[in-house]
């Protein structure tokens, strides 16, 4: 820890030290030597306040970790399980849960360490190394020599991949790479998109200092444009789904003359990809459960958003996620 910290440090302070005005090519000898005092005048300046600036830096990290918190999750590197996984998460992050639900899809061992933000705990500085952005979610893969991964997606699929290479399958992701791409591309959508303008949206309405109101109208009309993408993409699957098992009724579907909604496959399953749940799904489960509270109603505006985000609270393994079970 010691070391990548100073690491950091020796890194931020070289890149400080240069100066854009260096330059060795003066063809006069006394501005040459002027231009040496002055350059060591500047160099002895810059050292100063680098000193001051590291100092500052100390006293700020000192700040930040309380020592209580700091022996909390420093007991935890100092003597980490042999096997298993750690998710580290918090208990109203989104992001942390979707990992669970992956992991407890899985059927994989973990625990649940829950930071707490109040106190700083996701900048200690053992965290830091295994987050360098101080956020949640970050898992370390005890039977894996301790290997740490962050951001979701990345641990999201590093699971999948993990357990394709234990078991020559794996359900909620594919074992063909054209698959395997279509439902990364949900998947990386869901990071990307629906999760960042969802944390946006919240902000701007719950957190932000001032009242923005383009800001919360700005990011909740980005989340609405998210869920019509995936509207969309589920309406075109339950059409293909109703014309398949309700082939009897096709030709009238088709037709307009009888409407899809009136098909007993109406509330059928189905889902972004092929036709189980797979990480393209599950991944909007945690965010899909808090979108009331930007006041956007599932039911009423994205239907077949509702229905799927039904069907996925139910699974045993989303279920026992979401209560926080390892
Ligand atoms: N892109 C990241 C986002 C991580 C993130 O923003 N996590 C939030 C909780 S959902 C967090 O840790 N916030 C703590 C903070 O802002 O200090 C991921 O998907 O893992």
């Amino acid at each position: 820890m010691q070391n990548s910290q100073q690491t950091i440090s020796h890194l931020s302070a070289g890149l400080r030290s240069v100066s854009l005005n260096d330059n060795n090519n003066s063809s006069d000898g006394s501005q040459n030597q002027q231009g040496q005092q002055q350059q060591a005048q500047l160099q002895q300046q810059q050292q100063q306040s680098q000193q001051q600036q590291q100092g500052q830096q100390q006293q700020q990290q000192q700040d930040i970790i309380i020592p209580e918190t700091s022996s909390r999750i420093s007991r935890f590197f100092q003597n980490q399980p042999t096997e298993g996984f750690t998710l580290f998460s918090h208990r109203s992050a989104p992001n942390g849960f979707k990992v669970a639900i992956i992991l407890s899809e899985l059927n994989y061992n973990y625990n649940t360490l829950f930071l707490d933000f109040n106190k700083g705990e996701q900048r200690a500085p053992e965290f830091v190394t295994i987050n360098p952005n101080a956020r949640v979610p970050a898992l370390i893969d005890h039977s894996n020599n301790n290997l740490s991964i962050w951001e979701s997606g990345a641990i999201i699929l590093y699971l999948c991949s993990k357990y394709l290479a234990e078991n020559g399958e794996c359900e909620i992701w594919s074992s063909d790479i054209n698959e395997q791409a279509k439902i990364n591309s949900f998947l990386f959508y869901q990071v990307s998109g629906h999760a960042t303008m969802m944390g946006q949206a919240l902000h701007f309405r719950y957190f932000h200092s001032q009242s923005v109101p383009s800001a919360v109208e700005r990011y909740t009309d980005e989340v609405r444009r998210v869920y019509g993408v995936i509207e969309m993409a589920l309406a075109e699957r339950r059409e293909a789904v109703i014309m398949e098992l309700d082939s009897e009724n096709a030709a009238a579907y088709s037709a307009g003359t009888t409407p899809l909604s009136q098909s007993r496959y109406f509330d059928y399953p189905v889902w972004l990809v092929g036709d189980r749940a797979t990480i393209a799904d599950l991944s909007f489960v945690p965010w899909n459960n808090v979108v009331d509270r930007i006041g956007i109603n599932l039911k009423v505006e994205y239907p077949e958003v509702y229905k799927w985000t039904k069907h996925m609270m139910r699974r045993p393994a989303v279920v026992r996620a979401l209560r926080g079970e390892d």
